[in-house]
């Protein structure tokens, strides 16, 4: 039914919140105080924040009405009984711990199952995914098929795994050594890319076969059944909700940042299907989060995350969040700017490298477009290139991506089509004095996730 009407939005609003417009020259100067990195703008001075979708969402009057009625007793609140059993009902996932936000849920996962000298294979790598399985001794290995890194390819599902990549891991380091596959649905750094059903269930076949658990990044899971339904073949029918259940059943445990798909502010949790993982992250639970009934998040939290869930999955909402992200990205191909194609479900990713291919990856195109951009119109958007890629463990040297990109993530609910257009109208403007536009060089670099606080200079 889904290409029958248009994307139009399921809802009306009912509260706004003013946003300013700033000048050039007011920009200019708080982009040099932010050292030139999005991330240290303060969001008084951003326009439209395209920074990420990650608890940026706008809640609807159900979960606000949810917000009231928060239990906050401190140990066995009547919402974390409410999230614990919409999970199961929603997700097919068993046993729940709440968490504060998805990372605190990677930290547990990764402590409990990897093992010093592990290997851990992805569908590519996600920033704080990676650094958490590395924290517990693991070594990332990218086995995603190679469509994935090539920004022009038109492969539907780029989020695949390649079952060759990961046959080959297995015979090189023995299955003993890889604890689990993680995957992600939707892939961030490929660009918000699907993983679909077939390649999932070949996948459950083979790791199977050698006893390898498969963990599941579930943070923007209906967006991924979404593009189930509308490309793969025998979905067509389903709801959003079957698809996302029959996904995650063949998966063995989640982790999930419900910043994202959800529709919270903050919240999270690790869910899984085996006692013992449960039982370890019970107890693990408490040392760095809180209780294992509320796990840093407050009852009200887990309240508004509960009915967040359930109006996540809805067909009619789905269409229209990811359609308002696909009507940015077809207006950014219509006038001819370098995206990721196909556009991806949570943000239109530009093709740094293609845009600037006068400044070489060391000096940080898709750091230097999204300063651009916010100079041009006062839109932030965030860097996944080189930057967020980090340096090898081993010689120190940056880790070089063959994704250089720029995401214009859009937060659900939030923004309307004129936002969109205005975005689009300031690619473009950027787009078309891209010869006048140089790399930097970073002067401040932390030592993890260092693109969340580094500092760069003009070149
Ligand atoms: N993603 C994003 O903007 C938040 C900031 S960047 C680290 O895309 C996946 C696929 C994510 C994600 C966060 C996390 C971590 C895990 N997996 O931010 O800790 O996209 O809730 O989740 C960001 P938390």
């Amino acid at each position: 039914m889904h290409n029958k009407h248009s994307w139009a939005e399921p809802y009306k609003i009912k509260m706004i919140e003013p946003i300013v417009m700033t000048t050039k020259e007011f920009r200019q100067k708080a982009l040099k105080e932010a050292g030139y990195n999005t991330f240290l703008l303060r969001s008084k001075d951003v326009y439209i924040d395209l920074l990420t979708d990650s608890g940026t969402s706008a809640m609807s009057d159900r979960q606000w009405a949810g917000i009231m009625m928060g239990d906050e007793a401190y140990a066995g609140s009547r919402n974390f009984y409410h999230l614990e059993k919409t999970i199961q009902d929603y997700y097919s996932y068993k046993y729940i711990v709440p968490t504060h936000q998805g990372r605190a849920a990677e930290h547990m996962l990764s402590q409990i199952l990897i093992k010093k000298g592990d290997y851990v294979p992805g569908n590519m790598y996600f920033t704080t995914t990676k650094l958490h399985q590395e924290m517990a001794g693991g070594t990332f290995v990218d086995i995603i098929v190679d469509e994935a890194h090539d920004p022009d390819s038109l492969y539907k599902f780029k989020g695949d795994v390649d079952l060759n990549k990961l046959q080959k891991l297995i015979d090189k380091v023995g299955a003993e050594k890889i604890p689990y596959v993680s995957i992600a649905s939707t892939v961030n750094m490929a660009g918000g890319q699907p993983m679909s059903m077939a390649n999932l269930k070949a996948l459950r076949q083979l790791t199977n076969k050698y006893g390898i658990k498969i963990m599941h990044d579930m943070t923007r899971i209906a967006e991924n059944a979404f593009m189930i339904q509308l490309n793969e073949e025998g979905y067509a029918d389903k709801t959003v909700s079957e698809i996302v259940y029959e996904f995650n059943l063949l998966t063995d445990g989640a982790t999930m940042s419900a910043k994202k798909d959800a529709l919270v502010n903050i919240g999270g949790f690790l869910a899984v299907n085996d006692y013992d993982t449960f039982d370890k992250a019970r107890n693990m639970v408490v040392v760095y989060e809180g209780l294992h009934t509320y796990g840093g998040m407050a009852g009200r939290d887990m309240e508004a995350l509960a009915i967040g869930i359930k109006e996540s999955v809805q067909d009619d909402h789905i269409r229209a969040r990811v359609g308002q992200v696909f009507y940015l990205g077809q207006k950014l191909l219509d006038m001819g700017v370098p995206i990721v194609k196909p556009v991806g479900t949570h943000g239109v990713f530009l093709d740094a490298k293609a845009f600037l291919p006068h400044v070489s990856q060391d000096k940080f195109p898709a750091q230097s477009l999204a300063a651009e951009l916010y100079l041009d119109s006062g839109v932030r958007a965030m860097e996944r290139g080189v930057v967020s890629a980090g340096r090898n463990k081993k010689t120190g040297e940056h880790n070089y991506p063959k994704l250089e990109l720029v995401r214009l993530t859009i937060p659900r609910r939030v923004y309307t089509q004129a936002h969109m257009d205005v975005i689009a109208e300031s690619v473009q403007r950027v787009f078309e004095k891209r010869d006048s536009i140089n790399g930097m060089k970073m002067i401040y670099e932390p030592e993890y996730l260092r693109f969340f606080q580094a500092r760069f200079e003009k070149l």
